[in-house]
C-alpha cells in the first residue's frame, strides 16, 4: 500500500533532456526538492538546465541508467517520494544502429529503477512515473489510439519501451507499487533535440530565411503525428502521480498532422511560402512567395528535398492519440497550446537563435580583425 507523505522529493532521470528540463522547472515552482541524474561528458551538455544550477532546491548526481550500482546508490541517498524515469536513448532512427544499447537503457533501465526502489525499502512511500511512448502502437492497428489499443512496436526503440511498459505493470500488480506509464505522443518545443523532425524543420526554416542554409533534406514527408507542446505534457506527468490509484494514461492533443504540413506551416511563419510537387523520393518543396524579411531571391528555388538516407527500415506513419481518459480523470487540458502556437514558439525561438549566432559570429570576426590590426590586445 502506497501512502502519500508530506515531503516532496523528486528524482528525475534524463534531467538534461527536453522533458527533464521543463519538469524540473515545474516541480521547483511547486516547492519540490529536485534531484537529477546526469552523465559525465567531455563536452557541455547542460544547456537546458544551466539556468537552474545553483538554485537551492536543485541537486545533480552523476550516474547512468545502465549502471545498477549508481542507480541504487542515488535512490538510497536521495530517498525520493517521486521518481520520473525520463532517461532513454530516445531517437527511433538511432535505435536501429544501436539496438543493444537502446535495450539496456530503455528496457533494463526501467527495471533498475523499480528494483532500486524495492531494495531501498521505499515501495510504500515512493511513486514512479515511466516515460512510455506512442511508439508502442507502431504499425497501428486502430486510429485514434487510446489505452485499450493493441500494441505493435515497430523499431528496436519501441520494443525496448514495451518491456518498460510491461515491467511497470508487473511491479504494480506483483508488489503493489505505485508505478505508472504515461503513454506520451510526440511533444516538441524550442528545447527539442535538433535531429527530431520538428526541430530540424524549424531550425532549417530560420536558417534558410536568413540565408544561412540552402536546402532542407527530409525523409518520409507523409508520416502523421499528434504533436503537442512539451511544457504542457510535463504537467500531465505530475498529475499522473497525484492520483489515489496508480494507472496508465495516453497523453496527446487529439489532432493529427503530416511532416509535410508541419514543414509548410513552419516555413510560412519564417516568411517563406512552400508548394510541394512530385511524389515519394522525388517530392520537392519549392518557394512560391516570401513575406517579411525573407529574401525575394528565394522565389522559384527548391528548398526542401527528400533524401532516402532519412527513411527508416520500418517507420511508424499514423500516430493519433485519444486523450479522453487524461482529460476526464486528471482534468488535464490537451489543447492548451495549439499546433499553430507550437510552431510559432519554435520558429520564433530559432529565428532569434540563428540571428544571435550571426551576431556572435560577427563579433568574433571583428575581434579577429581588431586583434590582427593591433586595435585590441
Ligand atoms: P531527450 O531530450 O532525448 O532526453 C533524454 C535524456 O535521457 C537526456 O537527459 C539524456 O542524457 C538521458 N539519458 C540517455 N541515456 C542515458 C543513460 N544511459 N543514463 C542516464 N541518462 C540517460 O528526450 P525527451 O524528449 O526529453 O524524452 C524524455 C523521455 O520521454 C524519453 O524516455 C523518451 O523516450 C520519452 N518520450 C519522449 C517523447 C517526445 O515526443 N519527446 C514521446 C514519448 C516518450 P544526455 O543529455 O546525457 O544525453
Ligand atoms: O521526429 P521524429 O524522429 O520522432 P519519432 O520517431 O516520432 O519519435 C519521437 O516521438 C516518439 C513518440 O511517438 C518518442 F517516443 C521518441 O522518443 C521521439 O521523441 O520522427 C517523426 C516522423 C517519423 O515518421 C520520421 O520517419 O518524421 C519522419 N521524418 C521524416 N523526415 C523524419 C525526417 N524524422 C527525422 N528525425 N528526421 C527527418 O529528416
Amino acid at each position: 500500500m502506497n501512502t502519500r507523505v508530506n515531503k516532496h522529493i523528486a528524482l528525475i532521470t534524463g534531467v538534461t533532456g527536453q522533458d527533464g528540463s521543463f519538469l524540473s522547472e515545474f516541480l521547483l515552482d511547486k516547492g519540490y526538492d529536485v534531484h537529477g541524474i546526469i552523465r559525465r561528458s567531455s563536452v557541455d551538455f547542460r544547456q537546458r538546465i544551466a539556468h537552474l544550477e545553483g538554485r537551492p532546491h536543485f541537486h545533480l548526481h552523476y550516474g547512468d541508467i545502465t549502471d545498477s550500482m549508481a542507480v541504487l546508490q542515488i535512490v538510497s541517498k536521495v530517498q525520493p517520494t517521486e521518481i520520473y524515469n525520463l532517461a532513454a536513448q530516445s531517437h527511433v532512427q538511432v535505435s536501429f544502429d544501436a539496438p543493444e544499447y537502446t535495450a539496456n537503457a530503455d528496457a533494463t533501465g526501467v527495471l533498475r529503477i523499480l528494483e532500486a526502489v524495492r531494495q531501498c525499502g521505499l515501495t510504500a512511500t515512493c511513486r514512479i512515473y515511466q516515460a512510455s511512448t506512442s511508439e508502442l502502437y507502431g504499425k497501428v492497428e486502430q486510429v485514434p489510439q487510446n489505452e485499450q489499443t493493441p500494441f505493435h512496436p515497430y523499431s528496436p526503440y519501441a520494443v525496448a519501451k514495451l518491456y518498460g511498459y510491461w515491467i511497470v505493470r508487473e511491479y504494480r500488480e506483483a508488489y503493489g507499487m505505485y508505478c505508472c506509464s504515461g503513454i506520451l505522443f510526440n511533444h516538441e518545443s524550442e528545447r527539442r533535440g535538433e535531429t527530431f523532425v520538428t526541430r530540424k524543420i524549424t531550425l532549417a526554416a530560420a536558417r534558410i530565411a536568413q540565408g544561412k542554409q540552402d536546402c532542407l533534406y527530409l525523409g518520409n514527408l507523409s508520416s502523421l503525428r499528434d504533436w503537442g507542446y512539451a511544457r504542457d505534457y510535463v504537467e500531465c506527468m505530475w498529475l499522473i502521480l497525484q492520483q489515489d490509484k496508480a494507472d496508465d494514461f495516453v497523453v496527446a492533443t487529439g489532432e493529427q498532422h503530416s511532416v509535410r504540413e508541419f514543414c509548410q506551416r513552419a516555413f510560412r511563419h519564417a516568411g517563406i511560402e512552400l508548394e510541394f510537387r512530385g511524389e515519394g523520393a522525388d517530392e520537392t518543396g519549392i518557394c512560391i512567395g516570401v513575406s517579411g524579411n525573407a529574401d525575394p531571391r528565394l522565389v522559384g528555388r527548391t528548398l526542401v528535398e527528400v533524401s532516402p538516407d532519412f527513411y527508416r527500415p520500418t517507420d511508424v506513419v499514423n500516430l493519433w492519440g485519444d486523450p479522453t481518459k487524461a482529460r476526464r480523470l486528471l482534468g488535464w487540458n490537451p489543447q492548451r497550446t495549439s499546433f499553430d502556437e507550437l510552431i510559432r514558439i519554435m520558429v520564433d525561438h530559432d529565428m532569434a537563435e540563428v540571428a544571435a549566432d550571426d551576431a556572435a559570429a560577427r563579433v568574433r570576426t571583428n575581434l579577429a580583425e581588431y586583434l590582427e590590426k593591433g586595435i585590441v590586445k
